[in-house]
């Protein structure tokens, strides 16, 4: 395969390749408080859960690498982050039966709504930790959502919570005419 080929097929449509890691969010940076910060599993399960900074960071830990997509075109090949898998919060609280969707919380009143199946990944972290660093607050430290399989708005920066629901609700973005979806490789930017 030649370099361009490689490059179409790992690039989705209408995305550039970018070098830096740019920031992107409303509103202001949360101040981080490991005494008082708390993470809410909430909703559809059978066994809620509120834990301490402490806590969250005694859940087991996995390394995923992958390319990350922003639908303002950007995108960032090869990140490497650490954190706990998705699939540990749902082995920890037990997502009822009647669990299909989730809304992840922030800090700042941020929220994005995912389906079940597509968070129910392997690649799927709480990162806390971004190229082997702890993550920095302006890319949502201590702790945020990590989807690579969708456009990165729906990877909830400053994360405190993650809400299990048997319907889909619209979060931030989503509301204001940003596609449900979001999957890159179909484009699925905007309504
Ligand atoms: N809490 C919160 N999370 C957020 C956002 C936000 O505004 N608030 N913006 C989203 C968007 S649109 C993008 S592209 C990514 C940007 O992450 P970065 O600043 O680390 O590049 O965060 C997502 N998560
Ligand atoms: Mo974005």
């Amino acid at each position: 395969m030649k370099a361009n080929d490689a490059l179409a097929a790992r690039l989705p449509p209408g995305q550039y390749v970018a070098r830096d890691f740019p920031v992107l969010h409303v509103g202001g940076v949360p101040r981080f408080d490991a005494a008082t910060w708390r993470f809410r599993i909430f909703g559809e399960v059978e066994r809620p859960q509120e834990l301490t900074w402490d806590e969250f960071m005694k859940l087991p830990t996995r390394t995923v690498k992958a390319d990350i997509h922003c639908v303002t075109r950007w995108s960032k090949f090869d990140t490497t982050w650490q954190g706990v898998p998705f699939k540990a919060i749902m082995e920890l609280a037990r997502p009822t039966a009647e669990a299909r969707f989730v809304l992840t919380h922030s800090e700042n009143g941020y929220t994005a709504n995912l389906p079940l199946s597509i968070v129910d990944d392997d690649r799927v972290l709480l990162a806390h930790t971004y190229e082997g660093k702890p993550l920095e607050p302006i890319h949502g430290g201590p702790m945020r959502m990590f989807v690579p399989q969708r456009y990165f708005w729906k990877s909830t920066k400053w994360c405190n919570g993650v809400e299990f629901r048997r319907e889909d609700d619209p979060g931030f973005w989503e509301l204001r005419g940003y596609n449900n979806d979001a999957d890159p490789w179909r484009e699925e930017r905007y309504w």
